[in-house]
């Protein structure tokens, strides 16, 4: 029997650890079980958050092996390999779809309830590898697929435009990686269209900057790494904040990575699109209106997935 208040993260590198203290300083849960495959890595994790729980809220952090992930209704994954500078997120895929694999079979070993939170990448052909391996309903193997991407977006545009980015509604979707895509034909803040935004608030139209905003939150990642070696806060709160959906049953529109059926007219892959986040994981996918060009630009990533799931499977 799974409980929703005990949460696993398995692989607790920047990434992975970094979730490890935004989830333990959230509130959400009771238990945080660390799983490493560098067992003193992950001890030396918990030891390091739990000497902090004093000024946040009760909850144990441990180092523990998959048998201590048995009760976890909710489980991230965040091991494997990261991206070298230069290197895209899919030609990652080769390393961490073994790592996955072996993860997968430990794990539905012992718990074949939780709600699997794919984080490691390519996440969204982990994501879809994960749901082929553990047999469980899709809904419950969600990747983190685009919400990064989308807080940039939002934090670049509400940046521009003078406004908190809580405002701004606008979303990246498809591949978490280089062949996403930014929904313009739907953008706003707090419901006017970002042309009337500007002429409300007396600003100069970005139109001319959008390309250029799309492509700094497309190579985000690249950026990053190149300057600091690795990226993980931001991802430590879009895990947080995807956490906090499901665990309290929120109902939250994320783009999550999530399989689609018949929407967009895309069938059986996993991919970032707004998603019904809550208790029972990706609840169902929502067709939001995209412009002609957004819907083949979509389909172009779906088929950029596709290839990599056919050499999976080849
Ligand atoms: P890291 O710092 O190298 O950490 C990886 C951790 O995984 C290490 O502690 C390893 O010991 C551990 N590990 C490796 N194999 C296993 C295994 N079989 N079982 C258990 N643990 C294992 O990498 P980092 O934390 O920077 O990145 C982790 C993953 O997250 C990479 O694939 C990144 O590309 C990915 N990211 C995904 C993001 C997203 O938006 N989805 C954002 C940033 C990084």
């Amino acid at each position: 029997m799974t409980n929703i208040q005990k949460c696993g993260v398995i692989g607790v590198g920047f990434v992975g650890a970094t979730c490890a203290y935004t989830l333990a300083v959230s509130g959400l849960f009771s238990d945080l079980v660390l799983v490493d495959m560098n067992r003193d890595k992950a001890i030396g994790e918990a030891a390091d958050i739990n000497h902090g729980v004093a000024f946040s809220k009760p909850c144990r952090v441990m180092a523990g092996d998959y048998a201590d992930l048995a009760e976890c209704g909710l489980i991230i994954i965040a091991a494997g390999a990261n991206q070298k500078p230069g290197e895209s997120r899919l030609e990652l895929l080769g390393r961490n779809k073994g790592i996955l694999s072996s993860i997968i079979a430990q794990l539905t070993a012992v718990n074949r309830e939780a709600i699997l939170l794919v984080v490691s990448n390519p996440v969204d052909v982990l994501t879809c590898l994960a749901q082929q391996l553990s047999g469980f309903p899709a809904g419950r193997v969600l990747g983190s697929g685009t919400v990064l991407d989308t807080a940039r977006l939002k934090y670049l545009l509400g940046q521009r435009l003078g406004v908190d980015s809580r405002n701004v509604h606008a979303f990246i979707i498809g591949e978490h990686g280089d062949s996403e895509l930014a929904v313009w034909s739907s953008a706003n803040i707090s419901g006017a269209d970002l042309d009337d935004y500007c002429r409300i608030a007396g600003i100069t139209k970005p139109a001319d900057e959008l390309s250029r905003i799309y492509e700094h939150v497309r190579d985000a990642a690249y950026q990053i790494i190149d300057s600091k070696g690795a990226t993980y806060y931001g991802i430590g709160m879009a895990v947080r904040r995807i956490a906090e959906a499901i665990v309290r049953n929120e109902h939250s529109v994320l783009p999550v990575t999530s399989m689609i059926h018949g929407h967009y007219g895309v069938d059986g892959i996993c991919l970032g699109v707004p998603t019904i986040v809550g208790r029972n994981g990706a609840e169902a996918v929502l067709d939001i209106p995209l412009s002609e060009e957004e819907l083949a630009q979509l389909q172009r990533s779906a088929n950029t997935m596709r290839e990599m799931i056919d050499k999976l499977d080849g």
